[in-house]
């Protein structure tokens, strides 16, 4: 019988063949297909190895009698109810830190493509436009702008240190004020908002952090505010974010999610002020197998009973 069970529509074929060739396991696309499992099968199910973010909540959880430990694929681990497992003495484990340096890549890359109008220069190249019409319009100088980085976490952190590298005037927001080189704190995103150009949102996901970027922060960035999301959809008020782009009430966005993905609102499409990303931060071919390790590595330690590599619980 399998003591993993892969959960998650989304692994790579290589992914579940590491997963699968470590340990005899059975596969489902999702949380949803668990019941579909037959018992004696769900009760030799020791480890779940899941990739997602669908959520997957104690009635999930409870098809599994001898369930120890979800190892989830992600840094954020929003999807799982991390309170339903404690309460049924199921760990759970998360991939922190070796995606870092690809997020702040991303959170940096965005940022620049928003300013200096990447879409807009790339569009104008391929559609011979630069022939007929000549230079695009003047853009937005990037070095020295001020930023508000939204959490000051391990990937806020590493986001921080890039702008530091552009000379960007840098504040930020978090649970406490840290130790920084010279950055200022503010306890209050509202009064963070009214200090800078742009806000770059590095919050964790989940109930706590929803609409954390809401529509006073936003009316508080104004209109050559630029707000960088490389966090969750959840973390910014989606509906006010858009009626202040399309009403020019801030200057543009850059995403990487967003509510209801991969079918986002279809209001961003038709905007011209946006760089949208399709929730790709930690996907370079490198992170994805560092991730990929690190969850086999939980898994491997919970089976063999030696300790949790990255517990969340
Ligand atoms: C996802 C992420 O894990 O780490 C996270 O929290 O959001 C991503 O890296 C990835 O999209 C796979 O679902």
């Amino acid at each position: 019988m399998s003591e993993l069970l892969i959960c998650g529509a989304n692994f790579k074929e290589d992914e579940r063949a590491r997963l699968a060739n470590a340990y005899p396991s059975v596969f489902v696309g999702g949380p949803s297909e668990m019941a579909d499992l037959d018992e004696p099968t769900r009760a030799a199910i020791k480890a779940i190895a899941y990739k997602g973010h669908a959520p997957f909540g104690g009635a999930e959880m409870d098809h599994f009698p001898n369930l120890g430990v979800i190892a989830n694929y992600g840094v954020g681990y929003d999807a799982i109810d991390v309170e339903a497992a404690s309460a049924r003495g199921v760990k759970v484990t998360n991939t922190p830190n070796v995606l870092n340096d690809d997020v702040a890549d991303l959170a940096i890359g965005m940022l620049i493509a928003q300013f200096r109008t990447f879409y807009r220069g790339e569009t104008h190249v391929r559609s011979g436009a630069w022939a007929d019409q000549g230079e695009i319009p003047l853009n937005r100088k990037v070095t020295g702008t001020s930023v508000g980085i939204v959490g000051l976490g391990r990937i806020g952190r590493e986001i921080a240190d890039r702008c530091a590298a552009f000379k960007m005037d840098i504040h930020y927001t978090s649970r406490s004020e840290k130790e920084t080189p010279g950055w200022t704190y503010h306890a209050d995103p509202v009064e963070m908002a009214r200090a800078v150009d742009v806000l770059i949102v590095a919050l964790v996901g989940g109930k706590e952090t929803e609409n954390h970027v809401s529509k006073a922060v936003i009316d508080a960035l104004g209109p050559r505010g630029v707000i960088v999301n490389i966090s969750r959809g959840t973390t910014v008020d989606e509906a006010a974010l858009l009626d202040a782009l399309e009403q020019g009430r801030i200057a543009g966005a850059a995403l990487d999610v967003f509510l209801n993905e991969p079918r986002i609102d279809p209001r961003f499409a038709k905007l011209d002020n946006v760089v949208l990303q399709p929730h790709q931060g930690s996907g370079s071919v490198e992170t994805r197998r560092a991730m990929a390790e690190l969850q086999l590595e939980n898994i491997a330690n919970f089976l063999s009973g030696k300790a949790l590599v990255t517990p969340v619980n």
